[in-house]
């Protein structure tokens, strides 16, 4: 068996001794232009050089939740597309949601400016019956986010595509349920894959629908952000606050105006990441499976685009 290694911005060479670990009949190397076809594939964002050689390989496994860059180059005919099923991302992105939400509804920012300035002042406690949280997605990473964030008793609700039942939450779906489930949330979190049917759909209009002092997360794509639409809402009061973990450009370019806005909290695309380890173990278990004829959760219906 022909594992072959070809992830832009990683170290290869932690990944080699896992997989090789797991097979050590395998062979397995860092893709070279030319090389023959493998069987498997483990891809980050890869060139279409790649793709185009690799023509006939089983699958791709990919080193992230989202395959949005992937499915924008032109595949290898019959090549299987596989996620990253949680891979302990899902307890990553619950806590940074939950600290997000968090921080705002208990206002740590004023507190700390103003425990800065010398001043011990209390404010008004919220009710958290004011702050419904809205999740889009409620895939591996928004059920996981949303059921963490009503053990904290804040109302939660959830869109998806197709309709879906989830303990403590109540649930939105379609374009049909879309508009009412805006409606019924002030704090919006974004966990929707990127596809043709949801760029862009952060924007003016939806967050226009959130309940007015909106707070929006975004923590999925920088493409289903409409920029300028943010701001816009932003400066007009009725979204009082953002956190924002990716962005259309990454990294952020110097002097966007996002780096110094004072309501808008920034990190750099951290806020699940792809956990070695826990990812080798998942990739080598499928591989197995496949191997034995196997059907395997996490591939990815290119037509869905996720
Ligand atoms: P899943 O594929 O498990 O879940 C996707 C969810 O989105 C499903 O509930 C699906 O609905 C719903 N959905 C898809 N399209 C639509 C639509 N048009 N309208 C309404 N709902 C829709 O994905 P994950 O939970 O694993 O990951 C979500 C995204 O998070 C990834 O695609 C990636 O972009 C992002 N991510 C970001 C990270 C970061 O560090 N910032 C890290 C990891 C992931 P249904 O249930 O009906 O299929
Ligand atoms: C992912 C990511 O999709 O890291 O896994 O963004």
């Amino acid at each position: 068996m022909k594992i072959t290694f070809c992830c832009t911005d990683t170290k290869a060479e932690p990944w080699l001794q896992g997989l090789q670990a797991a097979f050590p009949q395998a062979e397995i190397a860092v893709w070279q232009p030319g090389a023959p076809v493998a069987d498997y594939a483990v891809v980050w964002a890869p060139p279409q050089q790649f793709l185009d050689e690799q023509q006939g390989i089983q699958a791709l496994f990919n080193i992230g939740a989202g395959v949005d860059a992937l499915l924008q180059r032109r595949l290898p005919p019959g090549a299987r597309v596989v996620r990253l099923d949680d891979a302990g991302m899902a307890v990553q992105m619950a806590e940074y949601v939950c600290h997000a939400v968090i921080r705002h509804f208990r206002e740590f920012d004023q507190y700390e400016a103003s425990m800065r300035a010398g001043q011990w002042a209390y404010r008004k406690p919220r009710l958290r019956q004011d702050l419904p949280v809205g999740v889009m997605g409620l895939g591996v990473l928004g059920e996981r986010v949303a059921k963490a964030l009503a053990q904290f008793d804040f109302p939660v609700n959830g869109w998806s595509r197709s309709p879906k039942a989830v303990d403590g939450i109540r649930t939105f779906s379609g374009q049909d349920g879309f508009n009412d489930f805006l409606a019924a949330s002030r704090v919006l979190v974004n966990l929707l894959p990127l596809t043709p049917e949801t760029q862009d759909i952060l924007n003016r209009d939806t967050l226009a629908r959130l309940q007015p002092g909106g707070y929006l997360i975004n923590v999925a794509r920088g493409a289903h952000l409409v920029e300028d639409d943010l701001l816009a809402l932003l400066d007009s009061g009725h979204l009082a606050g953002a956190q924002l973990d990716v962005f259309r450009t990454e990294p952020l370019p110097a002097g966007h105006p996002f780096w110094n806005h004072p309501r808008i909290t920034l990190t750099p695309h951290t806020s699940a990441r792809t956990l070695r380890d826990e990812s080798i173990a998942q990739i080598a278990g499928k591989i197995a499976a496949l191997q034995r004829g196997e059907a395997i959760a996490g591939i990815v219906d290119p037509a869905r685009g996720y």
